[in-house]
């Protein structure tokens, strides 16, 4: 994290390690930190540091994140420097989410409307700040060619072997082509937590549970990691698990693909927050997530959570937060994402609930409390990151 320092220590022991052999000593002293053990052995140095950043800051602190922060808000729709995050807090998320629904078709913009080329440059502009990106697929069905919700059962037509394999690669090769696109200043790519295939222990996306069989769930996943790592030679992609509610580590696990296949256990959670009777529901399976992710050395996550149009003015501290840390395990999560503020106006166009928000924005009634929130030392907002992309 203290870069010039760390920078100015490996200099020194290259040299160390250039003086010793130029003397004829063996030296085995390792030149730099051995990497975490991650899904890609080949991962790029920045995608590592992010990883075991990440897993330091996860004992004391959660990263709040926000998904389309910047794409608009419940009043603004694109408007340049923008997010319903900074204009309540005065800060942008330190984890922006984003979508990649449609990119598959060759559509031009998401199945909620962002423009991919806009994405991109969100993206980019996100982690110039120092902010951490993790990419969501509601992909739509290859089989029927319905959207994500038509659950006709199509995982085992893409699956190795399957009639839709190779069109599936051709879909997996647009998600390539996007990320391969993401590249800082320098022209090193983005690392990206990517969180495929989520909440599969429900029913509602085409990859859920009663649509398709444990082996074929798992071939699935462990198909698109090997074809993204090894065939595309994607290195910056950190894997996230995310089921959605579960009861026991036994269904947790159930379709989980291995631990050589995910690097971050990940956990979606509305479901728990919407009552005050719950909540600890959702502080009992964030300690087991936690517990499990530790067990294997691996990074845990409350990856999508939120309650839609923040009805309670104490949202923020009363319900998240008070699940977040009201168990000594469950608090290391790393970060918790809240889903998107649609567009009110835009929505009511298209006679769709215009409450649609999930984070903060500053004319509803839990502004205050989303500040007090974000004001607490263990919630990190952007501007309270260390630098995440050097060790
Ligand atoms: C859902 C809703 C939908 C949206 C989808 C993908 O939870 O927000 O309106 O299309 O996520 O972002």
């Amino acid at each position: 994290m203290s870069s010039p320092v760390s920078r100015s220590l490996l200099a020194a022991a290259v040299l160390l390690a250039v003086a010793a052999s130029a003397a004829g000593c063996s030296t085995t002293a390792p030149l730099a930190a051995a990497g975490p053990d991650l899904v890609d052995a080949e991962a790029t140095a920045e995608t590592q540091a992010l990883f075991v950043n990440l897993q330091r800051l996860a004992p004391d602190h959660v990263l709040f994140g926000h998904q389309d922060d910047l794409a608009y808000g419940v009043t603004w729709d694109r408007e340049p420097g923008r997010s319903d995050t900074k204009d309540t807090a005065g800060d942008y998320p330190a984890v922006y989410g984003w979508e990649l629904g449609d990119l598959e078709l060759g559509a031009e913009a998401n199945l909620d409307g962002v423009d991919f080329g806009d994405m991109q440059r969100w993206i980019r502009e996100g982690h110039a700040r120092g902010g951490v990106i993790t990419i969501a697929w509601h992909m739509a069905n290859p089989a029927s060619g319905g959207n994500t919700w038509d659950t006709t059962p199509a995982v085992h037509t893409v699956v190795p072997g399957g009639e839709n394999h190779e069109a599936f690669r051709g879909w997996l090769d647009t998600f390539a082509d996007f990320v391969d696109g993401l590249r800082d200043a320098e022209g090193r790519p983005i690392p990206v937590l990517f969180r495929p295939y989520h909440e599969h222990t429900g029913s509602w996306f085409w990859w859920g549970a009663d649509m398709t069989s444990v082996e074929d769930y798992k071939a699935l996943w462990r198909f698109t990691v090997e074809y993204l790592r090894d065939e595309r030679g994607l290195h910056n992609l950190l894997y996230v698990y995310s089921p959605d509610v579960f009861q026991t580590e036994a269904e947790y696990l159930e379709r989980y693909p291995g631990d050589d296949y995910v690097d971050v256990l990940g956990s979606d959670d509305y479901q728990a927050l919407r009552s005050d009777s719950t909540i600890s529901d959702m502080t009992r399976r964030l300690a087991t997530v936690v517990r499990l992710a530790e067990a294997r050395g691996k990074l845990a996550a409350l990856t999508e959570t939120g309650l839609e149009g923040v009805p309670d003015a104490d949202w923020w501290t009363n319900r998240l937060l008070r699940a977040i840390e009201a168990d000594p395990d469950a608090r290391r999560v790393a970060w918790a994402l809240v889903w998107r503020n649609a567009n009110a106006e835009a929505r009511a166009a298209q006679g769709q609930s215009a409450t649609h928000w999930f984070g903060p924005h500053p004319a509803g009634a839990d502004a205050d409390d989303f500040r007090r929130f974000a004001a607490t030392d263990f919630v990190l907002l952007e501007g309270d990151l260390p630098d995440l992309y050097e060790r």
